[in-house]
């Protein structure tokens, strides 16, 4: 037989001379140095210069095609995109990465060292930017016409320091030393114009027209950076919008001698793309934060239109045949009354023809029911910056309550529910509302979560337009979450069932005949081990402590927030501590509790809650007491490199969120994929997850959503677990002495406060003691090392549906319409 064959049809073929003298070429052409002088960072960049003359001419033909084929595509809006590290993905899905490897290594480099030399790309809070980068990856992999529209932030997420156990705060800079993938587009620049106010015109047939005069204009710079899919032959684009003064409103201040004004003008411009906002879940309500939002919004929406310009000139009737726009959240939602704007004061259309243009469009997917997370603008503040836009959304907002009075005639109760403007002593406009009346289709992002939406969120909209909200759960893309970050359990995988399964992850399934082989098991368990040692590596140089590889990995690694409930984990660590304290031969297995978590900067009790592992972790690890059996590491920083890490060594994984509050999760989805079993509560897609794998192979303990709504009918009374649970009490009464702060009682006292005195919103109290009853499970579970092999297979095997190439298959036939566009040689 001939060499392996490989199910994955790869574009470009080059082998490892050719690829060691495209990497020479770079380091001296596009470098200016040589293999003498080139330390690890310049080795990356010369790489990446390499990978980018196949990516550069992948986006061409790209577009090419798509072009020549003149596609509908879908356009995806999202403020934030968390693409992590881009070499050793487009490696990967160019099919190079080993080629790369031996190439390297004959030059004397370890690709490893020089793939760690890429700050990660870090445009993203959390799940939701990091959702939109999985899904652009899916849509380049399934060749599907696509862009991505965001703001290129110079300073994505901060980094995390942490000092004597406490966050800082430093920022980001991902580009200091230039970023070999983004190409700019100085060709394709765009005005967008802010403030002002709108005059009123009467027109010779009596049109009422309006112009609105702006006070400042900015330009917007596109930066593409490519979207390569899997196999290399679609390579698509996420566009992200730079914003700059524009030069010659300027000039006019310049020129009166106001030299020093007009740097101040620029200076402003350029802030609209200066720092990502560190709040994930909560809205900002700030005024930069709105301009940030249209300033991306309105480049897009302009780009999108000179592209349909150009194939189909001033005949809009076909324009919602060529584009449909996704609204990541409502960050984007500011777009639904810039397009009508477009089209009605403009383009002219008379506003039904605009509005249907509009309502087909556009489609929203909503990722959070937490009430603080839904954006409210005040009137006043869309006023000022973008006073057209305000009367646009008024006009809406009158035509929709007159559908309203049709459906529910007189019921005003229901009108007031319903009004994008919400009134009150401050009138605020409601972005949610607005997204949800301005599209074609609603999602949410689980089962769980789009029934809570229908249910709770907007139950009345659902009633009147049946069918319009619906569910599309959540998915990763397996490229990255176990092809690229976890090769030795890829490779395992490849050799048993073949290797087309990151194309096809359903293929998956194919292991779980040999879950209780004991060869495959130990070969499982194996990989497992050797990822627990890397992380062991990573912890001891990070933090400089010694973990036992043999112990349980329990893992919880998300956003910092009480909804998610780390203090939860926090406490019943602290249980444990007290149960080995108290009898030294308390039997459990060893474990090491692993944390990553950034906290919103302005957010307090997050902040407090990351002090308190550090402490916690601080007392335990140097505690000689109970060192043989327990440990607690909180990793710093954070961030989708270090995810990459951290997921491939998790035996748990920890997703013990209060139900009916986390809408989805993904990362339970990554974690679950490499083998980690789920200790979790039924919310999000965890429901979904225990499905897959059936009740033996997770760990689901605490109260239902219907069970939490009835607890806080009937008056939740956290106290009442506080006296009724002498460990829940003890741990809590710990946290306030000075015996984790020596010398400062009362550093950790707010948590307790939190859970006590302000009512515990979250549910913590009332779920511990199933929570500590289910981690039994798990411990009494990893000791059977056959059934704990057995459940990890199986979770790797049932993880198919999980996969965001099913998510985007779902919007595609469901809501976006869309063919795919086969990319082909030439
Ligand atoms: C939801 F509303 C938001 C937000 O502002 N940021 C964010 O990351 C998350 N999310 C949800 O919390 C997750 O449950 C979900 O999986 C993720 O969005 C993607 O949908």
């Amino acid at each position: 037989m001939s060499a392996k064959k490989t199910s994955v049809e790869r574009d470009v073929t080059i082998n490892k001379s050719e690829f060691k003298a495209a990497v020479i070429k770079h380091l001296h052409c596009t470098l200016g140095t040589d293999e003498n002088k080139a330390n690890n960072h310049a080795w990356w960049k010369a790489t990446c210069s390499a990978m980018q003359e196949h990516v550069l001419e992948g986006i061409r033909k790209t577009q090419k095609t798509h072009y020549l084929n003149d596609t509908r595509a879908v356009h995806y809006f999202s403020a934030e995109f968390l693409m992590g590290r881009l070499l050793s993905n487009n490696l990967q899905n160019f099919g190079l990465f080993d080629v790369a490897n031996d190439a390297l290594n004959e030059l004397g480099v370890n690709l490893s060292d020089v793939l760690e030399e890429e700050p990660d790309m870090a445009l993203g809070n959390g799940g939701l930017g990091r959702l939109a980068a999985c899904f652009i990856d899916s849509l380049a992999t399934m060749e599907l016409p696509a862009i991505g529209y965001g703001i290129h932030y110079e300073h994505g997420l901060f980094r995390q320091e942490i000092q004597g156990g406490a966050q800082i705060e430093r920022p980001d800079s991902w580009r200091d030393y230039g970023n070999p993938w983004e190409i700019c587009r100085p060709e394709s620049i765009q005005e967008v114009s802010l403030f002002g106010y709108v005059e009123t015109k009467y027109g010779e047939n009596g049109r009422i027209q309006k112009e609105w005069h702006p006070g400042h204009i900015v330009k917007g710079i596109p930066w593409d950076i490519p979207v390569v899919g899997y196999g290399g032959k679609t390579v698509n684009v996420l566009r992200l919008w730079q914003s700059k003064a524009s030069g010659y409103f300027n000039w006019d201040v310049f020129n009166s001698g106001g030299y020093l004004d007009a740097q101040a003008e620029n200076v402003q411009a350029e802030t609209i793309s200066k720092v990502l906002y560190p709040n994930d879940e909560t809205e900002a309500g700030k005024e930069l934060r709105l301009i940030q939002q249209y300033f991306f919004c309105a480049c897009s929406l302009k780009d999108i239109i000179r592209r349909y310009k150009r194939a189909h000139g001033d005949d809009w009737s076909r324009f919602i045949d060529q584009v449909v726009i996704q609204l990541n959240d409502t960050h984007p939602a500011i777009a639904i009354p810039e397009l009508m704007r477009i089209l009605v004061d403009r383009a002219e259309l008379d506003w039904d023809k605009a509005w249907n243009i509009c309502t087909n469009v556009f489609a929203y997917t909503n990722h959070t029911l937490l009430p603080e997370a839904l954006e409210r603008w005040p009137a006043r503040m869309l006023e000022k910056i973008l006073p057209r836009h305000l009367e646009i959304i008024y006009e809406i907002n009158h035509r929709f309550m007159k559908e309203v009075d049709k459906k529910w005639p007189g019921d005003n109760a229901v009108k007031a529910r319903l009004s994008i403007i919400e009134e009150g002593n401050e009138k605020m406009v409601r972005m949610g509302h607005l997204s949800v009346i301005g599209s074609f289709a609603v999602n949410g992002v689980a089962e769980l979560h789009s029934r809570l939406v229908k249910q709770n969120l907007f139950p009345e909209f659902d009633a009147l337009w049946p069918g319009k909200l619906t569910n599309v759960t959540n998915g990763i893309t397996p490229r990255r979450w176990l092809k690229a970050c976890n090769p030795s359990l890829s490779k395992l995988i490849d050799k048993k069932i073949g290797d087309d399964w990151p194309l096809d992850l359903n293929k998956l399934a194919g292991l779980e005949k040999f879950a209780t082989n004991k060869t495959f098991q130990k070969q499982f368990m194996q990989v497992k081990q050797q990822n627990k040692q890397l992380l062991a590596e990573e912890i001891k140089a990070s933090l400089d402590i010694d973990v036992d590889v043999n112990a349980i990995f329990d893992v919880q690694i998300k956003r910092l927030h009480e909804y998610k409930r780390q203090h939860l984990a926090l406490l019943h660590i602290m249980a444990l501590y007290r149960r080995l304290l108290e009898n030294p031969d308390y039997d459990m297995h060893p474990r090491v509790f692993i944390f990553g978590a950034k906290a919103a900067p302005g957010y307090k009790l997050a902040k407090d809650i990351i002090l308190a592992i550090n402490k916690v972790a601080d007392k335990i690890n140097n505690d000689a007491r109970v060192n043989q059996k327990l440990k607690v590491a909180f990793l710093p920083n954070y961030r989708v490199s270090l995810a990459e890490k951290m997921i491939p060594a998790a035996d748990v994984s920890e997703q013990i969120s209060t139900a009916g509050k986390e809408a989805s999760g993904t990362g339970n989805m990554k974690l679950a994929l490499n083998g980690a079993v789920t200790i979790g509560t039924l919310d999000g897609a965890n429901i979904e997850i225990a499905e897959e794998v059936g009740d033996d192979n997770i760990f689901i303990f605490g109260l239902t959503v219907d069970e939490v709504n009835e607890l806080k009918a009937s008056g939740y009374k956290p106290y009442d677990y506080y006296y009724k649970n002498p460990e829940i009490k003890a741990v809590l009464d710990w946290l306030e002495t000075d015996y984790f702060t020596p010398g400062k009682p009362g550093a950790l006292s707010s948590i307790k406060q939190s859970l006590l005195d302000h009512g515990d919103q979250y549910l913590v109290l009332a779920d511990y003691e199933a929570y500590s009853k289910a981690q039994e499970e798990v411990d009494k579970a990893y000791r059977d090392k056959e059934r704990w092999a057995k459940m990890a297979i199986i979770n790797t095997a049932k993880m198919g549906k999980f996969t965001s190439d099913r998510s985007i298959r779902d919007y595609v036939e469901r809501i976006w319409k869309l063919d795919s566009c086969p990319v082909r040689k030439g």
